[in-house]
């Protein structure tokens, strides 16, 4: 995989450059500064989530920290909503020029690189805190650097989607078995299509970009997402029932095209990746405030929410789904992910 992204990497770089006249900047002093044309080198990037996501919040953050670190040679583009495409679409387009930078969530990264998904295992982290020591540990440098190597792109922070929640149109939730046959919308994940099967649900993996319509056509019953997702991409228009199982924690990359970082300057380099850092720990806070504030919103949208189900009967279904993947990923770091204070 590494070796296709890179080949198709290159060709589209030259074919790119040869259009914008190159890019390549020398910098001095603390900010880097544009190159030699002087032009600012715009850098795109896309999500999947709306304008008044925690996603589009922290990209504006990170617009401005690199506007400001970069004194204005380096610009952030950034495309809400899909409009570069699907999460796999843009993970693809990273390696192939078309996509600068992608905030994906881990979901759709089984196709890319499996060993991030570990992350993705039902009721691994205990809350946000534990998430966040893990990620910006050892493990998640780790991490970081396996995707880094398997799929020839530049990681440059870990973001927050934050932790999922089973939504239905009919069906109030309240513990494993009323899942069973209902069809859930699933993100493009093994283990959490797995994990939903050991409930008793009808998983159907999908891209985000095509759920609210299947919610509205009925094609689908049901969907898991962090509470801003459902606030902020209006499924309560389309889902009558909460249940807060909050059964994933979905981290999200903020991920950019190595041939793309390879054309800033050193300062630039540096520049970039302290706005990605800065950014994420303040869009990590934009999607706890968020979580706290919008259940009553989504309440007030006529939302019926069980906030706090019995949630072992939910973990003890799920167990099924670590037999099969402890192989996978090791015991070993199971453990040091569960252990970590
Ligand atoms: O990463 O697909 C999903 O349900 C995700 O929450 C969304 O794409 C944001």
């Amino acid at each position: 995989m590494k070796k296709f992204l890179s080949v198709m990497a290159v060709s589209s770089m030259v074919l790119l450059s040869a259009c914008s006249g190159g890019g390549g900047s020398t910098a001095t002093g603390g900010k880097a500064e544009s190159g030699g044309s002087g032009e600012a080198i715009t850098l795109k990037v896309g999500h999947t989530l709306s304008e008044t996501s925690h996603y589009q919040e922290g990209m504006l953050k990170f617009q401005e920290l690199v506007d400001e670190k970069t004194d204005g040679s380096v610009k952030i583009e950034v495309f809400p909503n899909g409009s570069l495409g699907a999460e796999r679409d843009m993970i693809e387009g990273l390696g192939v020029g078309s996509v600068d930078m992608v905030l994906t969530s881990t979901g759709p990264m089984s196709g890319f690189a499996p060993e991030v998904t570990v992350v993705d295992l039902p009721f691994l982290f205990r809350d946000a805190e534990h998430a966040h020591k893990v990620l910006d540990g050892k493990i998640g440098q780790d991490l970081s650097a396996k995707v880094e190597e398997t799929m020839g792109v530049k990681t440059l922070a870990w973001w927050e989607n934050g932790f999922r929640n089973v939504t239905t149109a009919k069906t109030p939730i309240e513990k494993p078995e009323d899942l069973k046959g209902i069809k859930i919308r699933t993100m493009e994940s093994d283990i959490h299509m797995d994990s939903f099967s050991a409930m008793g649900a009808q998983p159907t993996p999908m891209a985000f970009t095509e759920l609210f319509t299947a919610l509205q056509q009925g094609t689908i019953d049901a969907e898991e997402n962090p509470v801003p997702v459902i606030m902020t991409s209006r499924f309560f228009e389309v889902q009558d029932h909460l249940t807060m199982t909050r059964h994933f924690y979905n981290p999200s990359l903020l991920m950019m095209s190595q041939a793309k970082f390879d054309t800033l300057s050193p300062d630039q380099q540096k520049a970039v990746e302290e706005a990605a850092k800065e950014a994420g720990v303040y869009e990590r806070q934009v999607v706890q405030d968020m979580e706290t504030k919008y259940i009553e919103e989504l309440k007030k949208n006529g939302m019926k929410v069980i906030e706090n189900p019995d949630l072992e009967p939910f973990k003890k279904a799920t167990e099924s789904v670590y037999e099969k993947y402890e192989p996978q990923f090791g015991t070993e770091l199971i453990e040091e992910i569960r252990n970590t204070k």
